[in-house]
């Protein structure tokens, strides 16, 4: 089939077979800087802009992305190449695909080649909010203190160059330093990672750096920047060469980066925006007074639920989510994870039915069309884990709680750590900053059972708690003789 590839110029040819920006894309002014453009930002926040753009003509809300590091160069080029266009590909549980052309993103910079525009663009008068998606490890905070990692090499490089930044902190204090030289309002920042207090921890990660480079500067962010809290959802799976080709082979369209997403979308905000924000309710977002339950229940129920099934489906050999949920097995165990350990620990929240919310998550997580691969979910649990699995365990330790799931996910993730290979004998791909020091702890577990938790910034003091290092010692000798984590989880299930 001819095809055409996706960019302004054949908009109107592929229009007719997909649906197209309607808005006029030469009048996007930006209004947004978006830091950390990947399949996540491109199915959430800018497809909310999208439809407001395609609804109400809200031309000031375009967004510029801008990648800070070299790996985002993939990402820049081939957006370059489609004027900043993509196709996002909606897969229904029942098989329905509904696929359209997103024109949100009107510019890219990628930092590593011209900061300096960059530090423009993010201090020019029409950005309004700079938001992020930096993962949790792009806060730049230890994560047994929490405070901000002053020995990161790039931190001490920009904190003694400020005109040549290297990491976020760098580029918002570049930023702001000119917008309040030159009289201009601050931006918003909105951070959009599934940390807790997502916003919170922004502004101490950045005043924390700006004190120390500029104390006077610092005073003025912290009177005059907001930082909301926000929870994000919309379960995005890293996108497949067969993507592309299903675009080509229906359409005829040539994307070299779309993103697939599932049908289910929702963002929750404080609405606390300093220099103005997008109509985003009109789209459906949710402006709430205080987002803390929110992220609290996404995390520790969807996140941590996750991790749940990836982590020892990772071991068994399921390759996806929705193949972790077929085996009834690890869907039993995931609900009661959920039900007996998770729920127990939560807030109620107004308005709010959990076992809905659980319900919904199930279905979700289920969606043979989306294929999250547990290698995705896998990826970072160094990071993840800490935040969304350990203060749970943690909250039942001292409410004389159950612990059962919850060790049981720690010590297959020992295994997982030290084995590097699933119980088919095929090699696990570990996607994990900290990935040698895991291996480096696990690989000890058969002389020293608790080895693996003798990494405090993980684990806190976990390996002193008398209850669940009984547990902890009983499941690691099941996992290592028995070789078989279904069989374990199926006993706990009962
Ligand atoms: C996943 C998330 O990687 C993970 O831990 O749980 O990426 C999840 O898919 C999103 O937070 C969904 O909103």
């Amino acid at each position: 089939m001819n095809f055409s590839e996706l960019k302004q110029d054949n908009i109107s040819q592929i229009a007719s077979r997909i649906p197209c920006p309607t808005y006029d894309r030469q009048e996007l002014k930006t209004g947004i800087v978006h830091v950390g453009v990947g399949g996540f930002h491109r199915s959430h926040q800018a497809y909310y802009i999208h439809q407001l753009l395609e609804k109400y003509n809200t031309l000031d809300w375009g967004i510029c992305g801008v990648g800070l590091r070299e790996a985002d160069r993939k990402m820049y080029t081939i957006l370059k190449k489609q004027d900043y266009l993509y196709t996002l590909i909606v897969q229904h549980a029942n098989g329905a695909v509904k696929s359209e052309v997103i024109g949100a993103l009107n510019e890219f910079l990628l930092a590593v080649d011209t900061p300096n525009q960059v530090i423009d663009k993010m201090a020019h008068p029409d950005t309004k909010i700079v938001s992020l998606t930096i993962t949790e490890g792009g806060y730049n905070f230890n994560p047994l203190t929490g405070d901000f990692n002053f020995e990161n090499p790039d931190v001490q490089q920009e904190l003694l160059q400020p005109d040549q930044p290297k990491t976020i902190f760098g580029f918002l204090t570049a930023a702001l330093r000119k917008r309040r030289a030159n009289g201009w309002p601050p931006f918003t920042i909105l951070s959009c990672d599934n940390i807790q207090h997502n916003g919170d921890v922004a502004r101490r990660m950045l005043l924390a750096f700006v004190q120390k480079q500029d104390a006077e500067l610092a005073e003025w962010i912290e009177q005059e920047v907001c930082f909301p809290n926000t929870m994000v959802d919309r379960i995005t799976p890293v996108t497949t060469p067969a993507a592309i080709d299903y675009l080509q082979e229906t359409y005829g369209v040539k994307d070299e980066w779309p993103v697939i997403c599932e049908p289910f979308i929702q963002w929750v905000v404080e609405d606390k925006f300093a220099n103005g924000r997008p109509p985003l309710e009109k789209a459906g977002v949710q402006f709430v007074p205080n987002v803390t339950p929110y992220e609290k229940m996404k995390i520790r129920l969807l996140n941590a639920g996750h991790s749940v099934l990836g982590i020892p489906g990772a071991i068994h050999g399921h390759s996806t989510i929705n193949d972790c949920m077929e085996d009834v097995v690890f869907a039993r165990f995931m609900r009661q994870f959920m039900d007996k350990e998770a729920t127990p620990v939560l807030d109620a929240i107004e308005g709010i039915d959990l076992e809905k919310y659980k319900d919904s998550l199930e279905e979700r997580f289920a969606n043979p069309n989306i294929k999250d691969s547990v290698s995705r979910i896998c990826s970072e649990s160094s990071a993840k884990l800490p935040k969304f699995l350990i203060p749970t365990l943690q909250e039942n330790l001292a409410k004389d709680g159950s612990i059962e799931y919850a060790t049981l996910i720690l010590a297959a993730w020992c295994y997982y750590s030290d084995q590097g290979i699933n119980e088919n004998n095929e090699p696990l791909e570990i996607i994990d900053a900290m990935k040698a020091e895991l291996h480096q702890a696990a690989q000890h577990t058969q002389k020293e059972a608790l080895a693996f938790l003798k990494q405090p910034a993980i684990f806190g003091d976990l390996s002193e708690n008398k209850r669940f290092v009984k547990k902890y010692k009983e499941v690691i000798q099941l996992i290592y003789q028995e070789k078989n984590i279904r069989k374990l989880m199926n006993e706990s299930i009962g």
